[in-house]
């Protein structure tokens, strides 16, 4: 080897060397530390109020779908002394395709065609609709002084009784009552899960019992509780299937008799009845109308039906009150039922 390419070398390696030791230090230099905010000196607050995470939409948007079927009364005269055929056709085909039912149907288009509509077809309409509801609706929350009060929830799968139960909970704690629930679905483990769910939710308490319990005894355990701890109120949750239908309202009427046996005293049974599924809903209505004292109709989902109008079906052919509708699935989402307020979310412009 040359002298040359020795002494290129050499320089090679003083160079390499050099390049490594820079990059080093430069590595090792310390990085100055960004300065720190302070800690705060309080890190979870108490809220005094609980914030409301969103308000309500009003009644006429929970309910577009119903309304919409009505877009077609709303354009028809303001006045007019005497209905056209073509306007009748309207309000006919309106009033059923919203499910009122015929009878109902029959009786505004027969008052149209006698006495015309001189304040307008959508007046005439909201005076008919309204004169289908029946006269008393309150609700019965205080029982006798020795008594504890019980809500019974009845009705077939799938309708809502659970969940407006949830719903009613809500709105009783949060009025500073004391709930009990009685699980008293004992078909299913998983209805009992759901009501305990929803039970820490809410802040009521909860009485359960295993898969195939005897639901009386649920509900006769749930009465102990309520009355050891001075409850207000026991809302009670039954199944909505079993073998068979005559099973099912065998057992309701069980039940019925042990939650009005004293210290309990039934207050009100609701009827749990699904809105989109109409005129069936009547039939279902009719059913347990044989075997339990229903005293008041909880209408679900009229949030996702346009057949909200089974709503008059129901007062005018059972002659039951509707006392709560279900407008969603939040817990928020169940509302006193008020005739006006629901008329003229359909029919006011
Ligand atoms: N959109 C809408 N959904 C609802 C309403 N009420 C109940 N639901 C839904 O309907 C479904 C059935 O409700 P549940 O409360 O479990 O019905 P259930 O009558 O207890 O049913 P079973 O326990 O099977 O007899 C759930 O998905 C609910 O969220 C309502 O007002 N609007
Ligand atoms: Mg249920």
């Amino acid at each position: 080897m040359s002298a040359t390419l020795l002494v290129l070398l050499v320089v090679a390696v003083v160079v390499a060397g050099v390049v490594v030791l820079r990059a080093r230090s430069r590595r090792a230099r310390p990085v100055p530390e960004a300065p720190r905010a302070p800690l705060p000196h309080v890190l979870v607050t108490e809220l005094d109020e609980r914030p409301t995470l969103e308000s309500p939409a009003p009644l006429s948007t929970r309910l577009n779908a119903s309304r919409s079927v009505f877009d077609r009364v709303r354009t028809l005269a303001s006045t007019t002394t005497s209905v056209s055929a073509e306007q009748l056709d309207v309000v006919e085909e309106v009033l059923l395709r919203s499910d009122v039912g015929v009878a109902t149907t029959q009786h505004v288009l027969e008052r149209l065609r006698t006495d015309g509509a001189p304040q307008g077809i959508v007046a005439a309409l909201r005076e008919e609709l309204l004169a289908s509801f029946v006269a008393q609706r309150d609700v019965t929350l205080d029982a006798d002084s020795d008594r504890v009060g019980v809500w019974l929830f009845v009705g077939v799968n799938g309708v809502g009784k659970t969940t407006s139960i949830a719903k009613l909970a809500a709105r009783f704690v949060g009025e500073g009552r004391h709930v009990v629930l009685a699980a008293g679905d004992t078909f299913r483990a998983a209805a009992a899960d759901q009501l305990q769910a929803w039970a820490e939710r809410t802040g009521a308490d909860l009485v359960r019992a295993h898969e195939g319990a005897d639901p009386g005894s649920v509900i006769h355990d749930a009465l102990g509780r309520a009355q050891a701890r001075g409850a207000d109120l026991v809302l009670a949750d039954t199944a909505g299937r079993r073998a068979n239908s005559t099973n099912l309202l065998d057992e309701l009427a069980k039940v019925r008799r042990v939650a009005d046996r004293a210290p309990g005293q039934v207050l009100e049974t609701l009827m749990v009845l699904d809105a989109t599924t109409g005129q069936n809903a009547l039939s279902q209505a009719r059913e347990f109308l044989k075997a339990a004292q229903v005293s008041g109709i909880i209408l679900t989902k009229l949030d996702g039906t346009a057949r909200g109008g089974v709503v008059v079906a129901i007062e005018r052919e059972l002659g039951i009150p509707v006392k709560f509708i279900g407008v969603g699935e939040g817990v928020e989402d169940l509302i006193v039922f008020e005739p006006e307020a629901f008329v003229d979310s359909l029919l006011a412009s």
